[in-house]
């Protein structure tokens, strides 16, 4: 069994190499590399900088980094000083980055020397952030400092701070392709546990692996394949900074001589397509893993006549930092996201809150000891998402023979004139209206096969259904929705059928006649 008390900071998954194996190479790559015995002094003089800046147990520190070994050792240094690193992508435009910063709370912000342009003043207006430390390069003017500077005569030594296996420790946010993205709270024994699940079941990893997670470390899937799981045996990790195109993967992998690939369907898309493709040197590569979504069965045997293995797939999610499902080397089954992972228990639901039946199709929840406690500062997600000790993901399967197919998302998006429409956007912008008590926006097929959308809609108290109502309300989203966005249909109902649980049951809506 897992005991997360043996966890109270995960920095000790670097550290405990200091006596495994100190003269190992623990970071290898185009932009430097390091053994464990120097990646650990430097993060020991990260964390002691971080401490002398003032920091309180517990303060978030923005990470706007690219893969290189700063990363990891000030990612390490940052968690065992007891401060808390989030995680960010670096693509980010400057009006979201200016979220993330204020969401935070951040007063110290680390900052790649190439992407220092995006903490422009929009970005940084009505922040906490009172320091940018420019990692690898030079600082472009005052308002940033250097990190050689801010480390400079830091002590290569550092005792853990007094943390618990359920302290924060780090985040990451959500994509937030619905709404404004959700801060994503880790906790110090949720490393260990991914190691302990996928790392050891799946991944199996030997101390003379060298592991190349393309996706990069700010997504929960690069941050276990680069950090987690290679540091965790002993290790290497490859980090490759800068734009991940196929000619530049390439030729790190004939360089660097990985033997575990970690990539997304879109990577094995474009290697296997990549002209001359069959003259380049594979032959380092013994698995190869892919996940988030599923891989067309050409890809999958392109890459297996490539490599002599089909990329293995599975699937995870940020809240559960790493992955929970998943396919193995030696059984796989295409098509399928995965089994379960040992370690995780999942459980498919049907929209009225039951067990789905075998066979029947089901929204899966999922729990373990990874799992984020919370979104940060969002009761109301957190509420949705984290049920007790359950994790609902909001993603349709169907299982057989322990295998798990995804049939799509629980908020569906709908195909209306070609374009993409989140049914929950425009019932939020009609649940607005004073007029409207509550909705629901439906998919509905029309007589010649294609996709309208059909708004269920009950009115307020003493609001009489009429012509003009609905005109009213036409002109109303049309006013606030692209023009495809606004349903065809307006329906009115005396009142809206419920789940178990209270919630608008769009299974029986859907499947009800239109009055
Ligand atoms: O998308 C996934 O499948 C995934 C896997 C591992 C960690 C995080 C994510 C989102």
């Amino acid at each position: 069994g897992f005991d997360k008390r043996a966890h109270r900071n995960c920095s000790d998954i670097l550290w405990r190499n200091l006596e495994r194996n100190p003269d190992k190479a623990a970071v290898v790559g185009p932009a430097g590399q390091l053994t464990y015995r120097a990646l650990i002094a430097e993060a020991a003089r990260w964390g002691n900088a971080f401490a002398g800046a003032g920091l309180a147990r517990g303060e978030r520190i923005a990470f706007f980094l690219d893969d290189t070994p700063a990363y990891p050792a000030a990612f390490f240094g940052a968690v065992r000083a007891g401060f808390v690193p989030v995680l960010l992508n670096i693509q980010t435009r400057p009006d979201l980055l200016n979220f993330f910063l204020k969401d935070s709370g951040a007063r110290i912000a680390l900052c790649e020397a190439s992407l220092t342009d995006c903490f422009s003043q929009t970005a940084m207006a009505g922040t906490a952030i009172e320091k940018t430390i420019v990692v690898n390069g030079p600082a472009p003017g005052d308002r940033f400092v250097e990190a050689g500077g801010f480390l400079d005569r830091q002590p290569t030594e550092l005792a853990p701070a007094d943390t618990g296996p359920d302290d924060m420790a780090f985040w990451m946010y959500s994509s937030g392709t619905t709404g404004r993205p959700k801060g994503i709270v880790h906790l110090h024994h949720d490393m260990a546990y991914t190691q302990e699940s996928f790392g050891r079941h799946v991944l199996k990893l030997a101390s003379d692996d060298i592991c190349f997670s393309v996706p990069k470390i700010y997504f929960a899937y690069g941050f276990g394949n680069a950090f987690t799981f290679p540091f965790s045996v002993g290790a290497t990790t490859l980090l490759m900074p800068g734009q991940p195109r196929p000619e530049a993967v390439l030729d790190t992998i004939e360089q660097f001589r990985p033997t575990v690939l970690f990539g997304l369907p879109t990577l094995y898309t474009a290697l296997a397509r990549t002209d001359g493709i069959g003259d380049r040197d594979l032959s380092s590569i013994r698995q190869s893993m892919s996940a988030a979504e599923i891989l067309s069965e050409d890809v999958y045997s392109a890459w297996k006549n490539l490599t002599g293995h089909g990329p293995t797939e599975g699937l995870g999610s940020t809240e559960m930092l790493h992955i929970y499902l998943s396919n193995r080397l030696e059984d796989h089954r295409l098509g399928a996201a995965g089994a379960r992972v040992p370690g995780y228990e999942v459980r498919l639901e049907t929209p009225d809150g039951k067990p789905a039946a075998t066979g029947e199709e089901g929204v899966m929840l999922v729990r373990g000891h990874s799992s984020a406690p919370c979104y940060w500062k969002r009761p109301d997600k957190t509420g949705d998402t984290m049920r007790g000790d359950w994790l609902y993901t909001g993603d349709r399967f169907i299982e057989r023979d322990g295998y798990y197919y995804f049939q799509g998302r629980a908020d569906e998006l709908i195909k209306v004139s070609g374009q993409w429409v989140w049914p929950l956007e425009v019932e939020r912008c009609l649940n607005e209206h004073p007029d409207v008590h509550e909705c629901a926006v439906l998919a509905h097929q029309l007589e010649d096969r294609r996709m309208a959308l059909r708004a269920v809609v009950r009115l307020s108290k003493g609001i009489e259904e009429s012509e003009a109502r609905t005109q009213a309300l036409r002109d109303y989203l049309k006013d606030r929705l692209t023009p495809y966005k606004s349903p065809r249909i307006f329906e009115f109902v005396a009142d809206l059928p419920k789940t178990g649980t209270g919630k608008i049951d769009r299974q029986a809506l859907a499947t009800a006649s239109i009055a």
